[in-house]
């Protein structure tokens, strides 16, 4: 052996040396073993989905506090306790003793917005979710004094909401011409007051518009539309007044569970947040919210997005003419211990 042969020998002993314990650290399977990154890990496009997927699931868990992402309004000196009569996780079947779906018990008595009727057969619980599914009418049904044609429903609470407290929802609207809302109601009298008919909407969006559509509402399939109301009464304003704030949306409502969340901070602070995240406030309501109202959920036709030739309220499966909730939660707060 030359010393030019025993030099090579060396090297190749060495690179022997090197290259083994590196493959069997690699195939081994210890979670100790370094693997490189790939170069998915590098792109921030897919480091943004795997972070929204992330989001998701961890507003599916039950939490102990509101679905914030990064920034927690919670006052220094406060924390967030859950109201349990305003909340449902929608995973024990439907909960007679929270929410009203047959709108001759409510309160309110309000039977839907023709052609649909609100009816409590269109609720259902199932998979964790609360599930109002819409319908055309095999024939249409005449109640109280109304023909109807297709089938919606409406929910309300049995408990009041007031100002102070924070109500989010994670809603996937159904993919029709029908709505899929999630606001508080508030009952008016002229004699027996409150006089002021007031509405305190905090998401209200469609699941498809069409060439039909008005033009002020070409958007509303893919847009977080809240709004504040003061209605026309004889005993109050003439005209209704509104102040709306809106966020116009990457996606449709349809795509995916969005977390829909309103802190209805003071009568004329309130405070919208999407997906954990302060996007748009009202502070110039059209009067004072100062007064109780009910949580609602009301899945409804409109004549400025009317039921057009191409609609699947009749052919759509189920999924597609399904508003889902996963659940529905409020929080007050309390002083820290
Ligand atoms: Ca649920």
């Amino acid at each position: 052996m030359t010393v030019h042969s025993l030099f090579k020998s060396y090297i190749a002993l060495a690179a022997l040396l090197i290259a083994v314990p590196f493959a069997m650290a690699c195939s081994s399977g210890d979670s100790d073993v370094f693997i490189p990154p790939t170069e998915n890990k590098n792109n921030p496009k897919d480091e943004d989905s795997e972070k929204g997927e992330e989001n998701n699931d961890s507003a599916q868990v039950d939490r102990t506090t509101p679905f914030f992402i990064e920034i927690d309004p919670v006052p220094n000196d406060k924390k967030w306790v859950k109201v349990e009569e305003l909340s449902d996780e929608f995973n024990d079947g439907f909960d007679d003793d929270k929410w009203y779906r047959d709108p001759a018990k409510d309160p309110f008595g309000w039977y839907g917005r023709p052609p649909a009727l609100f009816e409590s057969d269109n609720v259902t619980v199932k998979d964790g979710n609360l599930n109002v599914t819409v319908e055309k009418f095999a024939s249409p049904k005449k109640v109280n004094g109304t023909t109807w044609t297709h089938g919606g429903a409406i929910l309300r609470s049995k408990a009041k909401a007031k100002y102070g407290q924070y109500y989010e929802c994670r809603m996937q609207a159904n993919k029709t011409v029908m709505s899929s809302t999630f606001w508080i109601a508030f009952l008016q009298n002229c004699s027996m007051g409150p006089q002021k008919k007031l509405e305190l909407d905090i998401q209200e969006c469609v699941g498809r518009v069409h060439d039909g559509t008005d033009s002020w509402a070409t958007n509303w399939d893919q847009s977080y539309h809240s709004n504040t109301w003061r209605h026309a009464r004889s005993c109050d304003v003439e005209k209704s007044l509104n102040s709306p704030a809106v966020t116009k949306m990457e996606e449709k409502n349809n795509s995916r569970y969005f977390v829909y969340g309103c802190w209805w901070k003071s009568p004329n602070e309130i405070l919208f947040y999407l997906d954990g995240k302060h996007v748009h406030s009202i502070t110039n309501p059209p009067a004072d919210f100062d007064i109780e109202g009910y949580i609602t959920m009301a899945i409804e036709t409109y004549d400025w997005n009317p039921i057009d030739e191409a609609n699947i309220l009749e052919s759509g499966t189920w999924d597609q003419r399904t508003t889902k909730y996963d659940w529905v939660r409020t929080w007050k707060l309390a002083e820290k211990e």
